[in-house]
């Protein structure tokens, strides 16, 4: 008798125990400083433009990743200037957002409002394209393709291609991003290794369709039937200079070889038409491992300086029976 007494007071104890410690967990979650609140956190995204089917779907990735994760995100679209993109950052920083993904048009010019960015302690998460700063600690880390191998990869491919020999016209991105000087410096130290192949034409076109079509237009009328081959540095300005070519009279794909970067879907079906010869993959989707980053930041986490996306390379060859599973 004596025994069940002890063994319910026991009991009621125990209850007693386990109703004060949920009370007391539960205590914990009107304070509007607890981490369970933190989690609603505000990211600023500053993005380049529209420029470029790869950059729509790089915005894509990154709305709709904070959209999954709660996460409330400010969207900036700078068309293409980085005095906008400057104007983007230090309006984040006024509104005291959590933290900051930067998408930068070019390389430099970046220290000053990076300082003032850290001054207010909030945390740069780089994506798709690196910038030269003084100091590497303004910002988090950089999440990007290794622009000069995507280079490499596309010069190897041509060189094989064609031979070793030929007369090539070079489409570039914009000038001072970091995809444009890499994939350039990338694709001259390969060919360099073939003196018979020459590069005879190079210009920008700005990463755009049409500026990729004009360019391309320019360079038929200077050099015309010397042209065999264009390495243009992403699919939207090759997909322009195809347009072009087609309305010179010529075959893109058989008259002129076309090599770009990139990957996007069109590019795809340029390539199962037979007038896009080949396109090194630069992946767009970033959104999961920028939040990625921006979460381990704010949780305290020291993060590598750089990470890095794998690409792959796919020409006309592998095309059709790989189109139906791309994502962008
Ligand atoms: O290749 C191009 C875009 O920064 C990697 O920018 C990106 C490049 C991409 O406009 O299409």
């Amino acid at each position: 008798m004596k025994k069940a007494i002890i063994l319910a007071m026991l009991l009621s104890l125990l209850c007693l125990g386990v109703s004060l410690g949920q009370q007391k967990e539960g205590s914990q979650n009107p304070s509007p400083k607890s981490p369970e609140k933190k989690k609603n956190i505000t990211v600023g995204f500053s993005q380049i433009g529209a420029e470029s089917a790869w950059r729509t779907a790089e915005t894509k990735s990154v709305r709709e990743e904070a959209a999954k994760r709660g996460i409330n995100l400010k969207f900036s679209d700078a068309q293409q200037k980085q005095e906008n993109q400057i104007k983007a950052l230090r309006a984040f920083a006024a509104q005291k957002v959590d933290a900051i993904i930067l998408a930068p048009v070019v390389e430099s010019g970046w220290d000053p409002v990076l300082k003032e960015i850290r001054q207010a302690k909030i945390p740069v998460i780089l994506v798709d394209r690196g910038v030269k700063v003084a100091d590497e600690s303004l910002y988090t880390t950089l999440i990007a393709s290794d622009f000069v191998e995507e280079g490499r990869m596309a010069g190897a491919w041509l060189a094989e291609k064609m031979g070793g020999k030929g007369s090539i016209v070079e489409l570039k991105g914009t000038p001072g991003a970091a995809p444009a000087i890499d994939r350039e410096k990338g694709f001259r130290e390969t060919i360099a290794k073939y003196p018979n192949m020459k590069i005879i034409k190079s210009q920008t076109g700005d990463f755009t369709r049409s500026k990729g079509k004009e360019v391309m237009e320019a360079f038929l009328k200077a050099e015309g039937k010397n042209i065999n081959a264009v390495y243009a540095h992403n699919d939207d300005m090759a997909l322009g200079a195809i347009q072009a070519i087609e309305e010179a009279g010529m075959k893109p794909g058989r008259d002129i070889i076309l090599v770009s970067i990139d990957g996007v879907k069109d590019a795809f079906v340029a390539m199962t038409q037979g007038k896009l010869n080949c396109s090194v993959e630069c992946n767009p989707l970033l959104g999961p491992s920028a939040y990625d980053a921006v979460e381990k930041v704010l949780a305290g986490e020291i993060l590598p300086k750089k990470i890095i996306v794998k690409d792959q390379l796919f020409d006309q060859s592998v095309a059709n029976r790989v189109i139906h599973t791309r994502q962008y």
